[in-house]
């Protein structure tokens, strides 16, 4: 190992020790001071290589506010922290008979990765046993939230979940929402009295615009008002979409959760099932020839959704697309709107873009580049052969960590930060990436 690369991994464990809170860690010190659910899955990553014990901390904590209907909610609240919007007295999750009591929760979820976290933590563990406990203790808990997913968000059998708000995909201010949210005509008196406390702690031109989030506060109420009945919600509620990542991140879930239960002596075949299914769903449904990309799609226009975004090659991560489809896929990767042909271009790759309606290299969802989906990236171009492409990410992912500092995201065309600073799944990524060679 370097020196230069013990540096980083010393200030990586540096950014991940400010905040474990003891229970959890916090995805950024003072812009989310609660335990967020794919943050944690992606932060048990990082842990997996050096603290197993923290790992394990990590994912239990988020499994003990699991809903009795198997939904692990966005947010775990830490009543200590009252400073974010929207808090616990604005998603009123009591009002639905499955929240946990005792814990505070968002209604909502996030991308379904923590089956692929339980198993790296089994896979880098250096205390067996313990491992091997962790793994018959999370196990129910993981067929729990997968069976949630597949029973209320696919009634239908067809293999695709939907999600039914932006905060659901983890990219909330996506382009991929645009239409759907210019389609969400509110009058005043629809939208909810809230107050934002994200622009005060970092820059307002990195964040969401104030008529995105009358429409995120607008569905939360919604979700409350329907006491997170989701028979009632799915009837009524004007966003409903079958998107490609929270999907493809589930499908290699469902194969983590086979494996899992491999391990564990017990019968993988659901699993495997799912998988598949969702899998050929993806394939078949998302798929779009002409523009050689998996789109996102609407359930309530019944279209699929135009927006050039990076996380529509995360089929890569789950194996999913054939040899053509990845070609063109890795062509599209290549040309100058996602920037990883050339060695010499910008940082890949933007989350949107570059060339897109409304690409902006600083605001969030909507060009930056983020650490976790350039890591679901680089492993699927790794799992097809694509070793240069994946090493120009793996690359790209240090440069940024070490020149722009551990930041939410960041800007594609200069590298630098932006967002929280001190974020953990920046950290934990980063530290896998350093570590996986070491081990
Ligand atoms: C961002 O989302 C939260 C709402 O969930 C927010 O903006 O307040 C997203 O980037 C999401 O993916 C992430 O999990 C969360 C915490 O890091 O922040």
């Amino acid at each position: 190992m370097t020196q230069y690369n013990a540096n980083l991994i010393w200030q990586a464990k540096q950014v991940l020790d400010f905040n474990w809170t003891g229970k959890y860690t916090r995805p950024g010190p003072r812009l989310y001071p609660h335990q967020w659910s794919w943050d944690s899955a992606l932060i048990a990553i990082g842990y997996a290589h050096y603290t197993q014990r923290r790992a394990i901390k990590e994912l239990n904590h988020l499994f003990e506010s699991q809903w009795k209907n198997g939904l692990l909610p966005q947010i775990v609240f830490n009543p200590h922290f009252s400073e974010y919007f929207p808090g616990i007295s604005f998603w009123h999750a009591e009002r639905s008979p499955n929240s946990p009591p005792g814990r505070k929760t968002s209604g909502v979820v996030q991308p379904p990765v923590h089956a692929t976290a339980t198993l790296r933590i089994y896979q880098h563990a250096k205390d067996a046993a313990d491992a091997q406990e962790f793994l018959g203790h999370a196990f129910p808990r993981l067929v729990a939230w997968h069976d949630y997913l597949y029973r209320e968000r696919d009634p239908w059998s067809g293999g695709l979940v939907y999600i039914r708000h932006p905060w659901e995909s983890g990219m909330d201010n996506s382009p991929i929402w645009d239409e759907i949210m210019q389609r969400l005509k509110l009058r005043k008196e629809q939208i909810p009295t809230y107050h934002r406390v994200d622009t005060q702690l970092v820059a307002t031109q990195d964040r969401p615009v104030s008529s995105e989030y009358d429409r995120f506060a607008y569905l939360v109420q919604l979700f409350a008002e329907h006491d997170y009945d989701e028979d009632r919600i799915r009837k009524d509620c004007p966003f409903l979409v079958q998107d490609v990542l929270f999907n493809s991140l589930l499908c290699q879930a469902d194969h983590d959760l086979a494996e899992i239960a491999r391990i564990l002596g017990e019968d993988p075949s659901t699993f495997e099932g799912r998988a598949q299914k969702t899998a050929s769903a993806i394939d078949q449904k998302l798929w779009n020839e002409e523009h050689g990309t998996y789109l996102d799609f609407d359930l309530v226009a019944g279209r699929q959704i135009c927006a050039y975004v990076a996380p529509s090659f995360a089929p890569l991560f789950a194996g999913i697309p054939g040899k053509d489809r990845v070609q063109r896929m890795v062509d599209s990767l290549e040309n100058d709107g996602f920037g990883l042909g050339a060695k010499d271009s910008y940082y890949p790759v933007p989350s949107y873009d570059r060339y897109g309606f409304g690409f902006s290299p600083v605001q969030y969802w909507r060009g930056p580049v983020w650490i976790n989906i350039n890591w679901f990236l680089m492993h699927g171009l790794k799992r097809y052969g694509f070793d240069e492409h994946a090493e120009r990410l793996r690359q790209s992912i240090v440069s940024l960590c070490q020149e722009g500092g551990f930041c939410e995201y960041y800007d594609p065309l200069t590298g630098m930060g932006h967002g929280s600073d001190f974020f953990s799944w920046t950290a934990a990524l980063l530290l896998d990436i350093l570590l996986e060679k070491t081990v």
